[in-house]
Formats: structure tokens, sequence, C-alpha cells
């Protein structure tokens, strides 16, 4: 079954990390939002896709959510005694991934290649690819004007509610382009998994990205819910369901925000699923460890199975 997951950062990528265990390399295409990426210290920094491609390595540093495990800061300890910018931490080793990036890029390679380079180069076997070749920032609106998606998350520790997302394409005619390896991936699946990401800033710009949501209206596709218990297991995404969708933070408002682009939906044991409008499995949703995350993958999968026999 060749399944492509669509991701953003942390959650999506505990996920990810399950489903690379569950699936061999040519069976799964990670799909990764590039609406976090910034330029900073002259350098190119894609979050979601460091987030993924690091986790896959088992080199991510799970406790802090981002980067690296071993990781040190005397660099941005340099960048501070000259008076840079130190409101968006950058490690050493963490560096060595943005000075290649950027590098690559700017020798006219594509962000896909590049990231293929790196996965390479960290021995991640599964392709973790770009939702889209071409810039799109995440742009968040507050009452105290627009910001750029990480001012908005790490500078300003979100402070402000987001009143409307947008994304801020290369050229605001165009579309943005989903990157070839994407659209390509999605031709040959048999199956879509929306993991447990923001589905305002992760998926979305996912989603938005030409010739996405064309394919997925014809392919099966099984959201992860990333609100548990009430609460997202991580960031601002209960106050962005309230300010933005005027819901409560529940798995049905998570599956009203996909609406008809969902065949089934899994949700945490004990919590209530949007049952009457979709086929649904509970299952134990927070991945503490990669057994967690292993096993979760797997019933996601199973469910998936179920699923795909139904349509038959
Ligand atoms: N998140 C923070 O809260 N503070 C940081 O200083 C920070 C630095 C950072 C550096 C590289 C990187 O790939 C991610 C980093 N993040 C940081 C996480 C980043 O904001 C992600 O976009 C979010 O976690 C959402 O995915």
């Amino acid at each position: 079954m060749n399944v492509v997951y669509l991701s953003g950062g942390v959650g999506g990528a505990r996920l990810a990390h399950g489903l690379a265990r569950a699936l061999p390399a040519n069976a799964l295409t990670l799909a990764v939002n590039t609406g976090d990426d910034l330029w900073h210290w002259g350098l190119r920094i894609c979050p979601d896709l460091d987030t993924v491609m690091y986790t896959l390595a088992d080199l991510a540093a799970v406790e802090r959510g981002w980067g690296l495990h071993e990781e040190t800061f005397a660099a941005l300890s340099f960048v501070s005694r000259y008076g840079g910018e130190t409101w968006f931490q950058l490690g050493d080793h963490d560096l060595g991934t943005h000075l290649m990036r950027s590098e690559w890029l700017r020798a006219g390679a594509s962000l896909t290649d590049v990231t293929a380079r790196l996965c390479r180069g960290l021995g991640v076997a599964h392709a973790i690819v770009p939702m889209s070749d071409s810039a799109c920032e995440t742009m968040i609106e507050t009452a105290a004007g627009t910001r750029t998606f990480q001012r908005w998350l790490v500078q300003e520790r979100a402070q402000l509610d987001a009143t409307r997302v947008w994304f801020r394409r290369e050229n605001e005619a165009a579309q943005t382009a989903a990157s070839p390896s994407l659209l390509a991936a999605l031709d040959a699946a048999d199956l879509v998994v929306i993991g447990p990401s923001n589905p305002f800033v992760s998926i979305d710009p996912i989603l938005g990205c030409t010739g996405v949501r064309e394919r997925l209206a014809r392919l099966p596709v099984i959201a992860v819910s990333p609100i548990v218990r009430g609460g997202a297991v991580k960031g601002p995404l209960a106050r962005m369901l309230a300010t933005l969708s005027q819901a409560e933070a529940t798995p049905q408002a998570i599956a009203d925000h996909y609406g008809a682009l969902l065949n089934g939906f899994v949700g945490e044991v004990g919590d209530a699923l949007p049952e009457a409008t979709l086929p649904c499995h509970a299952a134990q949703t927070i991945m503490a460890t990669r057994d967690d995350s292993l096993r979760l993958a797997r019933e996601v999968l199973g469910f998936a199975e179920r699923i795909l026999a139904a349509r038959a």
C-alpha cells in the first residue's frame, strides 16, 4: 500500500517515525509543510522539514521539540556579542544543515533535491519532500498587525490571537505549485494520512498547493486528531480553533475543518469522535515513545485497510 503522509513539525514528525518503521521506503512519502520556512542570519531555515528529517534519523531533540538532541550554541553566543538576532536559536550542529541547504539552493538546486541530499547525509531512507519548491510563507494577522509565522510563534510566543492566517506566495498571482515529487507520490498513492499537526498552519499550506486537493478528492484520506482530551498536545491550536473557527477544541472541529476531504478519522480513546460524519477509530494517539509511534502507525494502517476494503 503506497502511503503519502502530510505533516507539519513536532506532532506530525512522531507519527512519521512510526510510519517509517511500519512501511518500507518505497511505500511511504512524507510530504512536509514549508510555510514555517524563513531566512535567518542569511541562511534558509526549514523547521518542519528538519524536524521530520532529524526525527527519522533518530537525532531529534524530542524534549525540546525542534533541532538536534546533541546540540551546543557557541555560534549563537557570538552572534549575541555582536548584537545579532538571538530570538530564533540556531544550534551549532543544526547550522551545518542550514549552511549546506543555503549553499545548494544558491547553486540552483531545488528544495526537493536539497532535502534529498540532506536525508542521504543523515542516512534517512524514506522520501521526505517539501510541499513546494517555491517559497510560501505563512502569515498571521493579529490585532497588532501582520506577523510572519516564526515571529508570531517564537518571538512573540503566540501571545496575540491569530485573527487570520494567509500564505505569502513568491508572486501573489501564481498559486504555489506543489513539488513534482509530491504530485507524483499522490498520483501513485493508495492512501493519504494527515498527521496530528495544526490544520491551520501546518496542513492547510500543503492543501493550498496547486493540484493537491484535487488529488486528495480522488483518494482515501485519514486524519489523525491533533486535539486530545480538549487540548492540543503542543502549540496554539486550541486558541486558533476558538478565534478562527469559533469552535471548541474537539476532534469534531478538526473533522469539520477538513470537511469532505476525509474518509476516516483517528482520535484518542475516550474522546468524542465525529462518528456521525465519518468512520472513526479510537487509539492511544499520545506518542511518548518510539513504540507508541509505531503502534499508532500500525493502528492507522489497519484502520485504512478496513476503509479501503469497504470502498473496493
Ligand atoms: N522554536 C522555538 O520556540 N524557539 C526557537 O528558538 C526555535 C528555533 C528553531 C531553530 C531551528 C528549527 O528548525 C526550529 C526552531 N524552532 C524554535 C521551532 C520552530 O519554531 C517550528 O517552526 C515550530 O516548532 C513549529 O513547527
